[in-house]
């Protein structure tokens, strides 16, 4: 899942995990760019260098648990398209069916959510280089699934998501 903060990946995925181990029973893992920061990711920081590197190796680690049967649901940020490109392809590569899901949300609806007051540290200027305000965010051209989370319940979302999955045998 891509997006910018607040977008709703942790929420969304959190809440597909449950359905999938619930429904299922499956083996599902989450990775979110934000907790992986404190350990694996921990040497990296928001330089375009760094979240490239953060990309990768988060998306190696998903090759990894898809290749032990592991439904692995990923939320990072990742705002640059080459490494989103780079991630699929490593997948396609290895015959691991790969989904990009773009949450698509205005960046107004996401001052307005502004959970962990990081918008408002943005506008005062304490926060700089702040992805999808004074950083980039290259929007995903044909991701498999867009998700307009300020349209949709996280339910509705959620539903999307899973009903795509069991169609697709996953
Ligand atoms: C974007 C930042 C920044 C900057 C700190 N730009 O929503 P959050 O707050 O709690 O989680 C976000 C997290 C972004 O980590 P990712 O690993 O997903 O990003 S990336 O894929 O771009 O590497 C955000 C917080 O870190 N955060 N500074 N400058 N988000």
């Amino acid at each position: 899942m891509t997006g910018c903060s607040g977008a709703g990946k942790t929420t969304i995925a959190t809440a597909l995990e449950d359905q999938l181990v619930k429904s299922y029973g499956k083996h599902v893992y989450r990775l979110d760019g934000d907790n992986l920061r404190t350990g694996l990711n921990r040497d990296l920081g928001f330089s375009e260098a760094d979240r490239a590197e953060s990309v990768r190796r988060t998306g190696e680690l998903a090759t990894l648990f898809a290749d032990a049967g592991v439904v692995t649901l990923v939320g990072l940020i990742s705002p640059y398209r080459k490494d989103r490109d780079a991630v699929r392809k490593r997948h396609v590569d290895q015959g691991i069916p790969f989904y990009e899901v773009f949450l698509d949300v205005p960046v107004d609806e996401l001052k307005k959510r502004d959970p962990k007051g990081q918008y408002a540290r943005v506008e005062s200027g304490e926060l700089k280089h702040f992805t999808c305000i004074d950083d980039p965010y290259d929007e995903p051209l044909q991701p498999e699934i867009t998700l307009k989370t300020h349209e949709l319940t996280i339910e509705q979302s959620v539903q999307i998501l899973f009903r795509r999955l069991e169609r697709d045998g996953i």
